[in-house]
């Protein structure tokens, strides 16, 4: 439990330290600190008592130092010294989307706010309008801003509900009489972004289950209690629901409360159509009320005539009508996936050298990767000069040849305000492969942001579009952008786009995906990794492509690398 605990203080120190406007390396170490420890796969206290947390990378002295104080006081002493400084609401303020730490600080600091209810009443009493730098158009801004963050509100992005459904699930399983634990609900349909986790167990004694479940340091608050169900309000803020069911009904209320809703109302349909009746209770004869048992999800399935529906699809978007006809996707898998084509290394804001990246990406099963560090104009994340790149490429070269690890020297090329690359094609040229992205410039307007990652899919030495909406669930909308005419773009000037998989993009969105795929646009999956760790982002990237069924074929770092490489060069670019 320590670790997601120390995680949120850690953000929450960055966020306001920000405000404060500190020493931004000092605020990324934080933000970095936060991540790693909330991906560790032993506690902290386990890591101190035996000496392993100075060899974790991304923990420094100073922030080992927070670490251990936190675990012997329980609070970090930089924290609360914040704390004292700006009351904890004000960093709220950054969660409203255009608001930055600059204006936080200058809220707080000339009109008092410290939440986004004040801001909002504050926008509303035209106050903003009078502040040095700002005007109407910022208040006005600032008022969509809050909109937009009250309609999205109740949702929350895999990046927190992950590490909580995985700690949760861990405690259920070591309740007594504990059979098997699931996430169902949209979590193991991996959406995006969930309302809630709605966990099922198969447990004989359901009471004591409910305790342990009640008792958990995670929970603020247990909202309902029965003796087959619970739900609590978790102090990350979202719901978790509990069911527990016996073994032999596993099956059926496994299948109903994974859903979809739209999904389940479809399937009863079917049964009904069968003279059956389909519950989370069960599969009965209408007529004669006999019960159809199912040992799995398979069984039912096979019980209504139909092929098994990943959980990924079950949204009734024509998946029942494939599964009656066996014309499902053999959706994609973790194993076909053979490269990784955008991480970071210490050449820019990654945490580990480009030697771990390749020997931990190598460990995981990879046959190729690229190393796709961010480029010169991107500061705020140690951009590279172009003398830098140069340097890192030849280095990437000379790991790649002493590992015998096919690394791609590339680069994450911003595509600048007009269209522009942020290096000379001289320098593009010399790499082998070039990701595109835009890390600036939100504020233009859709026409404006279209032409402009237009621009760079035109480039003759662009590969990928990486993260090509923007997104950044929880914090940041995507921005206006016209997909139809970008993937268009892809389509004929036969590049590739991107489904990044760190949790808080998951960008493309799946729709797009979808997009992509019926237009022959390849998809590339990578994790933008930071960290070694970071790596493991490939799984859910994979399952949430399954969402836009999505195949191999359909994904290019599936293909060998001389195949991924050929699609660049042949002019009959369908791979079908
Ligand atoms: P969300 O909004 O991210 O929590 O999405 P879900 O799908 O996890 O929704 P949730 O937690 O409200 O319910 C879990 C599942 O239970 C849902 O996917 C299907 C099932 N379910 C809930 N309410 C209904 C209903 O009124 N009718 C049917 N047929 N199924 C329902
Ligand atoms: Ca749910
Ligand atoms: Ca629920
Ligand atoms: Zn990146």
């Amino acid at each position: 439990m320590d670790n997601l605990q120390l995680s949120w203080l850690l953000q929450e120190t960055a966020a306001l330290m920000e405000i404060k406007g500190e020493n931004p390396y000092k605020i990324r170490a934080y933000q970095n600190g936060a991540r790693t420890v909330a991906e560790l796969s032993s506690s902290v206290r386990t890591l101190i008592d035996n000496g392993e947390l100075a060899k974790v990378p991304g923990i420094g002295k100073g922030l080992r130092g927070q670490i251990e104080a936190y675990l012997q006081e329980g609070c970090l002493p930089e924290l609360e010294k914040l704390r004292t400084d700006i009351p904890a609401g004000v960093a709220s303020l950054l969660d409203v989307p255009g608001i930055g730490p600059k204006m936080a600080r200058q809220f707080y600091q000339e009109l008092g706010v410290t939440s986004v209810a004040e801001l909002e009443q504050a926008a509303q009493a035209r106050k903003i309008r009078q502040l040095r730098g700002l005007g109407g158009k910022t208040e006005m801004s600032i008022l969509r801003g809050i909109e937009r963050m009250k309609q999205r509100q109740g949702r929350t992005s895999l990046a927190i509900a992950r590490p909580l459904a995985e700690n949760i699930s861990s405690v259920l399983q070591s309740a007594p009489g504990v059979r098997r634990v699931v996430v169902a609900g949209s979590f193991r349909r991996c959406r995006d972004t969930v309302k809630d986790l709605d966990f099922l167990v198969a447990a004989d004694n359901g009471e004591r289950v409910i305790d342990v479940f009640a008792e958990m340091p995670l929970v603020q608050e247990v909202a309902g209690k029965g003796t087959k169900k619970a739900s609590a309000v978790l102090k990350a803020g979202l719901n978790a629901d509990l069911r527990i069911l016996p073994e032999e009904k596993f099956a059926f209320g496994l299948h109903y409360f994974t859903g979809s809703k739209d999904h389940n109302v479809h399937m009863r349909q079917i049964a009904e159509r069968q003279g059956l009746s389909l519950s989370e209770y069960g599969l009965t004869v209408s007529s004669t009320g006999e019960e159809l048992g199912a040992a799995s999800e398979e069984d039912l399935f096979e019980h209504l005539g139909l092929a098994y529906i990943p959980a990924e699809l079950r949204e009734d978007r024509g998946e029942i009508e494939a599964a009656a006809e066996n014309a499902l996707p053999e959706l994609i898998t973790l194993d076909d996936i053979q490269g990784d084509l955008h991480m970071h290394t210490s050449y820019s804001d990654g945490t580990n050298s480009i030697e771990e990246m390749a020997a931990a990406a190598k460990k995981r099963g990879l046959r190729y990767i690229a190393i796709c560090d961010h480029s010169k104009s991107l500061a705020v994340a140690n951009g590279m000069s172009a003398e830098l790149l140069r340097k890192q490429a030849a280095a990437v070269r000379s790991v790649s040849d002493k590992l015998g690890f096919p690394i791609l020297a590339g680069v994450e090329c911003d595509i600048l305000s007009d269209g522009s690359l942020d290096y000379d094609d001289a320098l593009l040229g010399d790499l082998e492969v070039v990701v595109a992205s835009i890390h600036s410039g939100f504020q233009q307007d859709e026409h404006q942001i279209t032409r402009r990652i237009i621009a760079a899919i035109k480039h003759p030495l662009t590969h990928i579009v990486a993260h090509p909406t923007g997104r950044m669930l929880g914090q940041r909308e995507a921005y206006p952008v016209d997909m139809d005419a970008v993937i268009d773009a892809a389509a004929h000037y036969g590049k590739m786009l991107e489904i990044n998989g760190t949790p808080e993009r998951l960008d493309l969105h799946e729709t797009y995906a979808a997009m992509c795929r019926e237009r022959d646009v390849p998809l590339v999956i990578n994790t933008d990794a930071h960290s070694v760790e970071q790596l493991d982002f490939m799984e859910g990237a994979v399952c949430y492509a399954r969402r836009a069924w999505l195949e191999p074929k359909h994904v290019a770092n599936t293909w060998s690398l001389a195949d991924f490489l050929a699609y660049f060069k042949t002019t009959d670019r369908s791979y079908r």
